[in-house]
């Protein structure tokens, strides 16, 4: 098929266009894959899958659908059905990297790339009136301040939907049948790196940290990714007042005219900017009169009494106050929504205590950014570390809490560098190794060891600075495993307190809840 023969797909900008016949190839049939295809095919699209792995109760249902599945055994070889298809359009799953061959054999055939969010974007007035976007991007925090966000939202009335690296893909909220007015989409740098149209109200890049190293290719990669979360925003472009790589992105993107950069912190704000006052956290940006007075949002003591009160978390708030703010939300529905809102499972989440020693699951620090977060927030810790390293060099955060640690509990393939590290820069730190156990075993043996390492006041904490694949379904199965493991050890000898109960501070008072 010749060049001249394509379609240019960048014209496609509504639902209501005319997608019929529009060749697509899509890439991965994971949910991101799935929900590509499924729409496509409904807009009447022609539409093949070409995936590295079998689903098969996906692939019924397309079949069913009518859309042709390849499922390539190697992933060097270029299938001659996608060749023969000659694609006008890719829309690729995240989990493909750049590198991928059939990703490099697409930028060789110069054809239109996309990711599911750029296709999601595109076709956002399924339901008539286009929904309104909010992004949420950053190493950490991602999701928690997707849900505050979302919840703010809804406690002001809104019809409002959390989408995207959360788990739910966001065509599916897109093809909701009633249609949302807004959505929170939470947007991986995976993500981030093939869309080019979207132009949300409001967006922010919560922290940078390396991370996802293996599929950039570079930390600098990485940031650019992060950084198109604020190409073309309308109103507000929020950042880290403590990351200044998150203001460099703000002063680099080309936003739309008016759109305002403003600032979120846990120190007093400047005018322009989000933080706390005596306790207090409060709006300065948002108002007419903000060089002499601010808006109150909520205290710090409700923040902890919803288990709000670490600091990471007072900058999720403020963060998803900044996004409803911009979005015209009003305060009190801000207070409603931050008085009545509940952290997911697997976030520095408290399973047990026991004999003075604290059992914490932070199985969703799936990186060294996140875990350093969690670390910091406990005096005396039995650190369980490890699994997919994802190429970051965990050296700086061992040499940062080497003085917390009383013993480390390395997990997971990648032992071997996290080990080096604590040689190198925790020398004096017991080191204890889970090799050659079945994966079920892992947890509690983990349990077992951590037992006899911690002393009352300890707190054991499950902050693995890693992702969990190599020996877990996910964080969350991780983070199950190991309250389940925890929960079994002491079956027998007392029942153990649960989160609930009188809610447990660290040295520091930072709520464990
Ligand atoms: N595949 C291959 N070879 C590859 C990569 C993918 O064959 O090299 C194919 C396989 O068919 C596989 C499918 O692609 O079954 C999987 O696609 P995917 O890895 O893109 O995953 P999805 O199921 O589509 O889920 C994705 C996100 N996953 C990733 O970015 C890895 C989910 O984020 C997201 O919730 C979902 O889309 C809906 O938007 C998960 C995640 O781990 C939670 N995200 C990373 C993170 O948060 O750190 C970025």
């Amino acid at each position: 098929m010749s060049e001249q023969e394509r379609r240019n797909p960048d014209a496609l900008r509504s639902w209501h266009d005319d997608w019929s016949g529009l060749r697509v190839a899509v890439f991965g049939l994971g949910m991101t894959g799935f929900a590509v295809a499924d729409t496509l095919q409904e807009l009447g699209a022609n539409v093949i899958v070409i995936a590295g792995r079998h689903d098969e109760d996906r692939e019924t249902i397309l079949g069913v659908l009518g859309v042709p599945v390849a499922v390539t055994e190697r992933s060097d070889e270029i299938p001659q059905v996608l060749v023969d298809f000659a694609p006008e359009l890719v829309v690729t799953s995240p989990g493909y990297k750049p590198t991928h061959p059939l990703l490099q054999w697409v930028y060789g055939q110069e054809l239109p790339v996309w990711g599911d969010i750029e296709l999601a974007w595109r076709l956002r007035d399924k339901t008539g009136t286009p929904s309104d976007w909010l992004l949420v991007t950053g190493t950490n925090g991602k999701t928690t301040t997707t849900q505050l966000t979302a919840h703010m939202l809804a406690a002001a009335g809104i019809r409002v939907a959390p989408a995207g690296n959360i788990g739910i893909p966001v065509l599916d909220a897109i093809r909701d049948p009633e249609g949302f007015e807004a959505l929170v989409v939470e947007i991986s740098s995976y993500q981030l790196h093939h869309t080019y149209s979207l132009s949300p109200i409001a967006a922010v890049v919560l922290n940078i940290a390396p991370d996802h190293l293996d599929w950039h290719g570079s930390f600098d990669a990485y940031k650019a990714a992060k950084g198109r979360a604020y190409h073309q925003v309308q109103r507000a472009c929020v950042y880290n007042l403590a990351d200044p790589e998150t203001e460099a992105l703000v002063e680099a993107a080309d936003v739309v005219e008016g759109a305002r950069a403003i600032g979120f912190g846990t120190d007093v704000p400047s005018p322009s900017n989000m933080g706390v006052v005596d306790g207090v956290l409060v709006d300065r940006a948002f108002l007419a009169d903000r060089r002499n007075s601010a808006l109150e949002l909520a205290t710090l003591d409700e923040l902890r009494a919803r288990g709000l009160g670490a600091k990471h978390l007072v900058e999720d708030v403020l963060a998803a106050a900044a996004l409803a703010r911009a979005y015209d939300v009003s305060t009190e529905a801000i207070h409603a929504a931050v008085t009545s809102f509940s952290a997911d499972h697997h976030r520095n989440e408290l399973v047990a205590e026991h004999e003075g020693v604290l059992w914490v699951d932070d199985s969703k620090a799936t990186n060294a950014h996140a875990a350093n977060a969690s670390l910091a927030a406990y005096q005396h810790v039995v650190w369980v570390v490890g699994g997919l390293l994802k190429g970051v060099d965990i050296s700086p955060l061992v040499s940062a809490h080497a003085d917390r640690m009383r013993a480390a509990i390395v997990i997971g393939v990648d032992r071997e560098p996290v080990v080096a590290a604590l040689a190198a820069h925790a020398p004096d730190v017991p080191v204890i190794e889970i090799a050659d156990v079945d994966n079920d075993d892992v947890m509690p043996t983990v349990v077992r060891h951590a037992q006899t390492l911690a002393n009352a006041g300890d707190t054991v904490l499950l902050a693995p600075a890693a992702a969990s694949m190599d020996q877990f379904g996910g964080y969350a199965d991780r983070g199950a495993k190991f309250a389940d493991a925890v929960r079994a050890h002491f079956a027998s000898t007392s029942a153990p307190a649960s989160a609930d109960d009188d809610e447990p501070t660290n040295d520091n008072g930072v709520d464990l809840g």
